[in-house]
């Protein structure tokens, strides 16, 4: 347990008066990420006298809830860089909730409290139940199946925040403002499908209500923030002189885009580094393309190849530079950003991954595949089939990813598939042959690579070729041979 006295001295703490907090926000999704992110902006704030502070609620796991209320909802943030390193105590959450242990009800009370002004989330992309292909909502999701009977006692993100809208209005409250901060294209009119459509089902009036009065911002979050591991806890327990089962470390590098559409006021982020814009889809796409696209790349064939993270993968050669090149050669021309220095920006992600400090698991990463293939690799695939140039190194990320899931790594060995069509996943892998067969059948998985891509000849011929290299020579001489030939 955090125990603040004992901290050694260099470690900063809270300058501010915490009694003074206002639960203004309710985040949804209170793992590694949002912990090294918006709390920590957030946090800046208060020491400049801001008074929004943040219910914090896990809907699924209550250990780490647990954990946050024993040590007096404090937790230590520990910023890392190969030469040095900084710890802070977040001091900004004022409540933790967790939907099984306290019960949803207690959730959707403190979501609608007057004072509530924004309700945000980090939930991963496979919480918003939606059809990654498409962007629409999956009515057919247990989840959903569940929320539609049971409006009052939900289980899904769509759900919940759909119950507090619900309450809100019948009390006579202002709206909230419904603010995604993960990792997906449009992540605000996907919130906004995803709870729109789930309200048309009860009923059209109250779609209505949801489309004039409740607005879902987007943004673009950026900073690299690893799952802690044993290890990690231990060392830092080691530093401390008291352990914290809530810390989080992170890299250095911090960037938030906000889209600046907000119903009911909100933090003066943009004095903690943000950046306040009227769109952010070029930020989002450049990011999803060029980092997530190449971390996607890196945790396949890195994985395959025994790079256990990603600053392993940057130790070799052939996968640094196939990194920069999928950034540059294959994702830059899609962007729509402008007057923004792509190169520079690829070298900036090339020195972030080599940084060592962080131990990034390609693992981690190779995680829920489905979900990210769409808006990381398919969309620009889908650019250069229609500009018809090559894009060998997006599609050697997509048979990295099928030659992953197929569930046996290079030595043999059963990888532990995690994601949310992973018994989808296992079916078709059992059921095909290896090789073109089961590239095929993959390919035919409507919700990743949508009703297009299985006609497009020439997409699933090279894939299957490049799938084909993977089984027989391996990822490392793979991705050497596409180096030195493209
Ligand atoms: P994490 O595993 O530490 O936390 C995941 C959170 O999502 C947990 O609070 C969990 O309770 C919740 N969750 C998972 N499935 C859910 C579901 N079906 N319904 C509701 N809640 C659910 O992961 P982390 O690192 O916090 O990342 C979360 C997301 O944040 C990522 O998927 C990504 O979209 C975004 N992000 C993460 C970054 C990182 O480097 N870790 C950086 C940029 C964005
Ligand atoms: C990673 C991201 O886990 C993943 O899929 O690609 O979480 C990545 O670390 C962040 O988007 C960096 O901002």
């Amino acid at each position: 347990m955090l125990e603040l006295d004992r901290l050694p001295a260099d470690v900063q703490r809270p300058a501010y008066d915490r009694s003074q907090l206002k639960t203004r926000m309710v985040h949804i999704g209170f793992g590694a990420f949002h912990r090294a992110h918006q709390a920590l902006a957030t946090d800046k704030l208060a020491a400049d006298g801001s008074d929004w502070g943040y219910c914090e609620v896990n809907l699924n796991s209550g250990a780490l809830i647990q954990a946050l209320r024993q040590q007096d909802l404090l937790y230590t943030l520990t910023e890392m860089a190969d030469s040095s390193l900084h710890t802070r105590v977040i001091g900004v959450v004022t409540q933790a909730l967790h939907g099984k242990g306290d019960g949803i009800d207690a959730v959707i009370e403190a979501m609608s409290q007057p004072d509530v002004a924004i309700v945000s989330m980090t939930v991963t992309e496979k919480g918003y139940c939606y059809m990654p292909s498409s962007g629409k909502l999956n009515p057919d999701h247990p989840d959903i199946v569940h929320d539609l009977e049971n409006p009052t006692q939900p289980r899904s993100l769509p759900g919940l925040i759909l119950a507090a809208i619900i309450r809100r209005r019948e009390r006579g409250l202002t709206p909230f403002s419904v603010m995604s901060c993960d990792n997906m294209p449009e992540n605000g009119h996907v919130t906004r499908n995803v709870i729109t459509q789930l309200a048309e089902r009860h009923s059209h009036e109250l779609a209505e209500y949801i489309q004039t009065h409740i607005t879902f911002p987007s943004t673009m979050v950026d900073r690299i923030v690893p799952a802690m591991t044993d290890a990690a806890f231990d060392a830092l327990e080691a530093r401390l002189g008291s352990s914290d089962p809530v810390a989080v470390e992170a890299e250095p590098f911090f960037q938030w885009v906000i889209e600046d559409n907000f119903v009911n006021g909100r933090p003066a982020w943009e004095n903690a580094g943000a950046e306040l814009v009227s769109d952010v889809l070029p930020f989002e796409e450049m990011k999803l393309r060029m980092l997530n696209g190449s971390h996607s790349f890196l945790a396949y064939l890195g994985f395959l190849a025994g790079y256990e993270h990603i600053s392993d993968c940057m130790a070799d050669n052939h996968f640094r530079t196939a990194a920069r090149a999928l950034m540059l050669q294959d994702q830059a021309p899609t962007l729509r950003t402008q007057g923004v220095d792509l190169e520079a920006y690829a070298d900036s992600l090339i020195a972030r991954y080599e940084n060592r400090a962080i131990k990034h698991r390609t693992y981690q990463i190779a995680t829920d595949g489905t979900q990210k293939l769409p808006q990381r690799l398919l969309d620009s695939v889908r650019w250069h089939l229609r500009n018809g140039t090559s894009c060998d190194y997006l599609l050697l990320g997509v048979a990295g990813w099928m030659r992953y899931v197929s569930g046996v790594d290079e030595q043999g060995q059963t990888i532990e598939i995690r994601d949310p069509l992973k018994d989808q996943l296992a079916s078709i892998v059992s059921h095909s042959e290896d090789g073109a067969e089961r590239v095929k059948a993959l390919i035919g998985l409507k919700a990743v690579f949508g009703d297009d891509l299985l006609h497009q000849s020439a997409f699933v011929s090279r894939v299957t070729e490049l799938y084909q290299q993977l089984v027989a020579q391996g990822a490392r001489a793979t991705v050497h041979a596409l180096v030195t030939q493209v």
